[in-house]
């Protein structure tokens, strides 16, 4: 699993107001008001605890102060503990928290003290951006949507679209994967490297950890890509080429579909 580095980070704030004021010009929904909607949930003025984690690769540099400014952003309270790992659930159990937020290297949850609802990060990921292409309005009507990287953030994007009633064509580089995604889900096996059957897409959803994944074949004038993968998968050149309109950002709008879940 990819790991998120100081440098993927970097720009965040500026990434999540920026895609905010994006996803809210594609679907009249500000990305909370989103997430209200399909979780059907809203805060009641909870506290959040977010704990630094030493486990594994450690600490990620700006990674739980991230974590605050999204929830701060977003109108609610929360605070980063003064101490790590153990003692700083048992400092954040101690100082009122409703939820905590936390991450190590394989895993990064919220948990809700309160009510017991709990939720993983890819998942969220993957349902959000999914929910993002299903609610952008100038894109209602073509039902079609690429899916590229059938991981743990892909799979659940794949059932969220079907949930939604869309025409999924899946792409992986592990055929095995492709083969088990097109096995478990009504979903179309494609291929954007074979020549033989291009097809061109208005809606993508990308989650892979490579660069380059989508290539020029895939895209249409305008296209949507909805991308929580890193790095980006998609070049600058095909983006200004094509003028694709593009939902990424490292860690916030995950995090806000982790918080609504256990709401
Ligand atoms: P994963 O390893 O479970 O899945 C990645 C999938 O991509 C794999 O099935 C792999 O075979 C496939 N893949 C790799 N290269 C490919 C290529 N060139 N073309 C097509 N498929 C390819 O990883 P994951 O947990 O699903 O995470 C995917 C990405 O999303 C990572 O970059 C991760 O850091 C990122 N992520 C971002 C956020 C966010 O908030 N932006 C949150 C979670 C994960
Ligand atoms: O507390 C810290 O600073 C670190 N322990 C955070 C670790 C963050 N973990 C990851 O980046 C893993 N990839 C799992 C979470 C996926 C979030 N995209
Ligand atoms: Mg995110």
């Amino acid at each position: 699993m990819a790991l998120l580095t100081p440098e993927d980070l970097a720009n965040m704030t500026n990434a999540l107001v920026e895609n905010d004021r994006l996803i809210t010009e594609l679907t009249d929904y500000s990305l909370d008001g989103l997430c209200r909607e399909i979780y059907d949930t809203a805060p009641h003025n909870e506290k959040i605890a977010i704990i630094p984690i030493t486990a594994g690769n450690g600490i990620i540099g700006s990674f739980s102060e991230s974590l605050l400014f999204t929830v701060k952003h977003f109108g609610m309270d929360g605070f980063i503990t003064e101490n790590t790992d153990v003692a700083g659930y048992y400092e954040a159990v101690m100082k009122g928290a409703d939820i905590i937020l936390m991450a190590d290297d394989l895993a990064y949850i919220a948990h809700n003290l309160k009510n017991g609802k709990i939720a993983h990060n890819q998942i969220c990921t993957g349902r959000i951006y999914a929910e993002i292409l299903c609610h952008a309005k100038d894109y209602a009507d073509d039902k079609d949507v690429l899916v590229i990287g059938l991981g743990k953030v892909g799979t659940p994007a794949v059932e969220t679209f079907l949930k939604e009633k869309q025409n999924v064509y899946v792409f992986d580089v592990d055929s095995k994967r492709v083969d088990e995604v097109v096995s478990n889900y009504p979903v179309f096996k494609y291929d954007p490297n074979d020549s033989k059957t291009p097809k061109s897409f208005f809606k993508i959803f990308e989650a892979t950890p490579c660069a380059d994944t989508i290539c020029e074949d895939v895209l249409k004038q305008n296209s949507l890509v909805s991308t929580p993968g890193i790095p980006c998968g998609i070049s600058g050149e095909l983006i200004e080429k094509y003028g694709i309109r593009i939902v990424l950002e490292p860690l916030g709008i995950g995090t806000l579909s982790m918080l609504y879940a256990v709401f």
